[in-house]
């Protein structure tokens, strides 16, 4: 733990008394957890706080408590705030454009487990051994000693459980399940958070993810599999970041495969493509997602690169392939 660090984080929420909090683009459990617990901990410090987000949430989270103040970025103007608060990025352009905001060059305080994280802000507390960007706000609370509430224990909940695969990726330790009984204290619903958001998904969808799981490719004696989804597949579909992780969750489950990718083509940008990486643990997908401008885990990583999907396939598997040897 870098005690320094987090120790110069708390005593700048001291200081400030307005802030602008955001997350990166696509927000999962992890973002929006870890924005709405830290959203409360303001609150109770009896600060002033905004949530402002590239993207909106997906529906399957908008349990959340007080996902409703979040704000979309094309919905502000200006925004007055004396500190920004980035969680959950690795690097600020990870938050789209929301950063603009910071016209009057604001200090910006960035929460983050990332190990790409590249320490863009004023305040950096970087701890890429825990398992979510939530737990970090977990602890800022113990370390100020403000109490939870049924709402932040909910929502730091969220973060972690999603961040953990629900407490089976290695990044669970033994202070995340110390986290989640303090937060089942509040009678938090466990099973139903875990129905919400794992087995929610429309029939349509389902069908939409055999499709896709149809067309999984291995390679290297399935020590790799990779899967694609052009955006023809998508059109008229809302397609969540939940499918994305049960398409990874479902390759990754495949006996002796070490290396997953799912490559997507963006709807709406021409040429653009997210291709998002898990390994079993003994693959450091992050150097892989590093080398093509990503980031993120040893274990689970992503990028977002401009290309045919084609070719960018074919050259990340090729990386991969050469990295296994
Ligand atoms: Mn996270």
């Amino acid at each position: 733990m870098d005690k320094i660090s987090q120790e110069k984080v708390v005593a700048a929420i001291k200081r400030h008394k307005r802030f602008l909090i955001t997350t990166h683009t696509s927000p999962e459990g992890d973002a929006l957890g870890s924005e709405l617990g830290f959203y409360c901990l303001l609150k109770k410090m009896n600060k002033q706080a905004f949530i402002v987000n590239q993207d909106p949430y997906p529906q399957e989270l908008s349990f959340l408590p007080k996902a409703g103040c979040i704000k979309l970025y094309k919905e502000i103007k200006k925004i007055s705030f004396d500190c920004m608060v980035a969680l959950d990025c690795s690097h600020l352009s990870r938050a789209g454009e929301v950063y603009r905001l910071n016209r009057e060059n604001r200090p910006v305080i960035n929460i983050d487990h990332h190990i790409s994280n590249n320490n863009f802000g004023e305040y950096n507390w970087v701890e890429p051994h825990l398992s979510s960007a939530s737990e970090m706000v977990y602890l800022l609370y113990k370390e100020m000693g403000v109490p939870f509430d049924r709402e932040s224990a909910l929502s730091l909940y969220v973060g972690i459980m999603t961040d953990t695969g629900s407490f089976r990726y290695s990044n669970t330790l033994e202070l995340t399940h110390k986290a989640a009984a303090e937060f089942m204290r509040f009678g938090l619903d466990v099973n139903r958070v875990y129905r919400d958001i794992y087995e929610n998904i429309s029939f349509s969808d389902m069908q939409l993810l055999i499709k896709i799981l149809a067309g999984v490719v291995r390679v290297k004696n399935g020590r790799v599999a990779y899967v694609s989804v052009p955006a023809k597949l998508l059109k008229s579909k809302k397609v969540s970041f939940d499918l994305s992780e049960h398409i990874l969750g479902f390759m990754r489950a495949i006996k002796d495969t070490q290396v997953v990718v799912l490559f997507k083509e963006n709807i709406g940008v021409k040429n653009e493509i997210r291709f998002n990486l898990r390994s079993n643990g003994s693959f450091d997908v992050n150097k892989i997602a590093r080398h093509f401008g990503g980031g993120g885990h040893k274990s689970a990583a992503g990028c977002t690169i401009k290309g045919r999907l084609t070719d960018i396939r074919s050259k990340v598997i090729s990386r991969i392939i050469e990295s296994l040897r």
